[in-house]
């Protein structure tokens, strides 16, 4: 008998093809409930520091699409790592792979309010972030950005910073507005 896990995960790839809008390049690799399952996935295919620069892997509670726009996401914002470009390679395909445990391990208190993770590769250097679904609910957030803190043992002088999507797709230039951090 398989194990199986709390939630199902459906895992997405993005390629950056620039033909196609971006809600077209998002494609649904598979989903899984169990924890073999998700290992058969894992192991063949590609660590993230190994896609080309431009891709992402993202993912979600099956069920939800991995964009700003679904209602499960849309009242809600990200936790975000942004890694410096030396970090792509030891720390990336580590940390990826605990926020993926952290996130089919249901190990927040509030895992109701986790939606999924997404992890980009971009020459400016990689972010991976965790997706929550309601910025208003600030005890749930913390919980969950001090727990993610926690397990990838993340220095505590390196910040990690809330953004709301909103903020997200309003934003100007390069600012970045955290509505929480730890
Ligand atoms: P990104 O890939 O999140 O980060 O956003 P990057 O700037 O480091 O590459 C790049 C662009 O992709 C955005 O400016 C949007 O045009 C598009 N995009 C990203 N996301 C997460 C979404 C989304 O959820 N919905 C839509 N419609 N477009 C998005």
């Amino acid at each position: 008998i398989k194990h199986p896990l709390q939630s199902a995960w459906t895992l997405w790839y993005y390629e950056n093809d620039r033909t196609q809008t971006w809600e077209k390049n998002q494609k649904e690799i598979s989903s899984f409930q169990t924890v073999e399952d998700f290992w058969s996935l894992y192991n063949h295919i590609k660590p993230s520091s190994e896609l080309r620069q431009g891709s992402d892997y993202s993912l979600f509670k099956k069920g939800i699409m991995p964009m700003w726009e679904d209602k499960a996401n849309k009242r809600g914002g990200r936790w975000l790592l942004s890694l410096e470009k030396k970090q792509r390679n030891n720390d990336l395909d580590r940390y990826w792979l605990d926020i993926i445990l952290c996130l089919i391990g249901e190990a927040f208190e509030n895992s109701d309010e986790v939606c999924g993770a997404v992890v980009n590769i971009r020459h400016k250097g990689d972010k991976i972030a965790v997706w929550t679904a309601d910025a208003q609910n600030g005890n749930a957030v913390l919980e969950i950005g001090r727990k993610l803190k926690e397990r990838l043992h993340i220095p505590a002088r390196v910040m990690l910073g809330y953004q709301l999507h909103k903020d997200t797709i309003e934003k100007t230039g390069s600012v970045s507005k955290y509505s929480y951090t730890v």
